[in-house]
């Protein structure tokens, strides 16, 4: 399999750990996202997803999937070992909404394309960017924080896909400086994954492309 990723890409983070924790082996095409306004939205790239954006995953087929959490499930579906989901539909739901909480409430809001949009469309100055940032973390953390089970990972002692999209966004909020003192078991949790080597290999700065 091929990866279309950026080290910094948290969307493609997810996938990352994704392949890894199903011991799949690929190769990773690093898309520079910032490098002469986005090699993203160059010709050859949109043949390959005409969103423009990472991660993209070709598949031995040829095929390409696109959106982390798509292919995240495709992943899980094709090589169900070991399963991103519990057994039981209660604890499916609450996995699901963990990721849910990241992929569709904090990550959208906090993306490159919107936080570009806000600066050069909108005419906001750096700090209301990062006040926007922070607040939509924040408020997603918090709810994060009163969902965590007992631990060692989000929802109790095995990874669930609720691990994989809450590391990639704990490493963005850190980079962004968002205080965490409020989240400790988010810390933990998230200590906990990166200490599985699925996890680190996956990390930002362990990629070919990392600056
Ligand atoms: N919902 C998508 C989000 C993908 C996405 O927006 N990726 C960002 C990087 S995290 C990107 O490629 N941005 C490029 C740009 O906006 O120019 C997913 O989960 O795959």
């Amino acid at each position: 399999m091929k990866l279309y990723s950026y080290f910094r890409s948290s969307a493609a983070y997810r996938v990352r750990i994704a392949l890894n924790l199903k011991g799949i082996a690929y190769e990773t095409a690093p898309v520079n996202l910032v490098k002469d306004g986005g090699h993203n939205y160059r010709p050859e790239y949109r043949t390959v997803n005409p969103q423009m954006r990472v991660p993209a995953l070709v598949i031995s087929t040829g095929e390409v999937l696109i959106q982390s959490p798509a292919i995240i499930e495709y992943l899980d579906e094709t090589f169900p070992d070991p399963p991103f989901l519990p057994k039981d539909s209660l604890a499916r739901a609450r996995a699901r909404a963990l990721a849910d909480i990241v992929a569709c409430d904090i990550h959208p809001l906090n993306n490159t394309a919107p936080l570009r949009y806000l600066k050069r469309e909108m005419h906001q100055e750096q700090s209301a960017i990062d006040a926007w940032y922070h607040h939509w973390v924040l408020a997603g953390f918090e709810a994060l924080e009163a969902l965590m089970r007992p631990g060692p990972y989000a929802c109790g002692n095995v990874v669930t896909l609720a691990d994989i999209f809450l590391v990639p966004q704990v490493n963005n909020a850190r980079r962004l400086k968002v205080p965490l003192d409020k989240f400790p078991k988010i810390v933990a949790v998230d200590a906990a994954c990166l200490a599985l080597p699925a996890f680190d290999r996956a990390r930002p700065e362990n990629q070919p492309d990392a600056e």
